[in-house]
């Protein structure tokens, strides 16, 4: 049987950082969503991974990541902030998230962010061989595509946006907008996460960048581009085996204990505007005040992983949860029966997987999310059937995790509902939504997520 082609990943983050100095030095597997979910396909194939290291200035020599071979692009000061604060944050994030905050439209980070696709694409177009295939993704490198084919022409190009995509009523508040979808159109295959967003592409490539055709196939310079819907997903059995090990069994039982045996409600986000905190705490808060809910039946963890701190929004954001965090354990915790605990902080793989264990419920209430692997993690980790996930209609995974209770996070009344229903649910209910959830989960985790798109680029 015929090999398939080297594999080419353009992604702004590198899968791996470096490590050590001089002759010491090496590159070491880093831990994330993507980097999970496209590097076994790249362990399969063999590849090369184009990306950013994090950091401004000179990029690191080009190396190995295990079988994954290693390309930094480079970044200057000034394009850290234009491009990646800038442009990439705080334009196209908050906008393509339903402008939860507003997006800012500076045209000083228009050009910034042309010159840094550019590079990425340079880069991209000098490892691929002939007729070679390429995969770019996400918000940060919607011009690569179209870059790559004016440099090689022959290569197969798929991109897949990780987010949503806007509607047209919010897209088109964007003045580079004509730009980016032509960009976009340079690839031959675009996936995206849901069925919604493939369909507010395709409308707005017909309005703004003269494309043709149907909600699969689009037409444009004579050329054809597949549209289509292919939800990101994670590593199911790695999830398991962790969730089966018998030190992070130890640990969960460890994290009951210390939490007196209350029941657990548990949250785990970057801690992003995006990802519906405040509201989430207020939501308890309101069900401690009514008596609904009570600090000795109850406890909540929030694990909020740090993130983009030097943009605009994520500040405010974390002052507000902080704020909220004190109210609440002000007003209702007691000697050893803490109302709500608060991690600013990463945990490793093995003790989220703990967390997820000793979570009777997991609150995952975004108020716009292109997929959430949190919700999907949990239900995973899961393996004694019990559990309730409490999943915002706003993510990505409410349109497959169907038997999860889902819930307008806006609707707070509602939402404090949820978390009661959620708390007091019955075992059998439990167990019956999440055998569930597991199938769905277990039927397309990341492998088939990674082989059906490159397979419908292969063809
Ligand atoms: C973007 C899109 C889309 C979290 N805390 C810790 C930790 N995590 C890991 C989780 C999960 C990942 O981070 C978060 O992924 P999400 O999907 O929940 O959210 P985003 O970071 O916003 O991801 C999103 C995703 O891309 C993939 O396409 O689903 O919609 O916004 O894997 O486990 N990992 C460790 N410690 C932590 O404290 N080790």
């Amino acid at each position: 049987m015929k090999s398939p082609p080297r594999l080419v990943v353009v992604a702004n983050r590198l899968p791996a950082s470096r490590v050590g100095e001089g002759a010491g030095a090496r590159w070491e597997r880093s831990p994330g969503g993507l980097v999970s979910a496209v590097a076994p396909v790249m362990e399969e194939r063999g590849g090369v991974w184009i990306g950013w290291d994090g950091g401004a200035g000179p990029a690191p020599r080009p190396g190995r990541a295990g079988p994954i071979e290693v390309r930094a692009v480079a970044l200057s000061r000034g394009e850290v902030d234009r491009y990646y604060h800038g442009f990439c944050n705080t334009t196209l994030w908050p906008l393509y998230h339903d402008a939860i905050v507003n997006p800012e439209f500076h045209r000083a980070w228009w050009d910034p962010y042309i010159a840094v696709n550019q590079r990425f694409a340079a880069a991209a177009a000098r490892a691929s061989r002939r007729k070679g295939v390429i995969w770019v993704h996400d918000y940060q490198l919607q011009l690569v595509p179209r870059m790559i084919r004016e440099r090689k022409p022959s290569s197969r190009i798929g991109f897949f946006l990780h987010i949503p995509f806007p509607p047209d009523e919010l897209f088109a508040w964007l003045p580079w907008r004509s730009a980016i979808l032509r960009g976009l159109l340079g690839a031959d295959v675009i996936g995206f996460q849901t069925q919604a967003s493939a369909e507010n592409f395709v409308r707005v490539a017909k309005r703004y960048a003269g494309a043709e055709g149907t909600e699969r196939e689009l037409t444009i310079d004579r050329r054809s581009v597949r549209v289509m819907a292919c939800p990101i997903s994670i590593p199911s059995a790695e999830f398991e085996k962790i969730a089966a090990s018998p030190s992070v069994r130890r640990k969960s039982a460890e994290i009951k204990q210390q939490l007196a045996g209350r029941k657990l409600l548990l949250g785990v986000d970057r801690l992003d505007y995006t990802k519906g905190i405040p509201l989430r705490l207020a939501a308890f808060h309101e069900l401690l005040q009514d008596r609904k809910l009570s600090v000795n039946e109850c406890v909540m963890v929030q694990i909020a992983v740090p993130s983009r701190e030097s943009v605009p929004g994520y500040e405010e954001t974390r002052r507000e949860v902080e704020g909220m965090v004190g109210r609440i354990n002000g007003e209702f915790s007691m000697p050893g029966k803490v109302a709500v605990h608060y991690f600013r902080r990463s945990l490793s793989r093995e003790e989220l997987v703990a967390y997820y264990l000793a979570a009777d419920v997991m609150l995952v209430t975004p108020l716009r999310d292109g997929m959430n692997l949190v919700a999907k993690e949990y239900v995973m980790c899961r393996d004694d059937g019990t559990g309730v996930l409490v999943l915002s209609e706003f993510a990505g995974a409410a349109r497959e995790l169907r038997r999860a209770l889902l819930v307008n996070p806006r609707d707070v009344e509602t939402l404090k509902k949820t978390i009661v229903q959620a708390v007091r649910m019955p075992e059998e209910e439990q167990r019956m939504r999440m055998a569930m959830l597991r199938s769905n989960v277990r039927r397309h985790d990341v492998h088939d997520w990674s082989r059906g798109f490159l397979e419908v680029l292969d063809e």
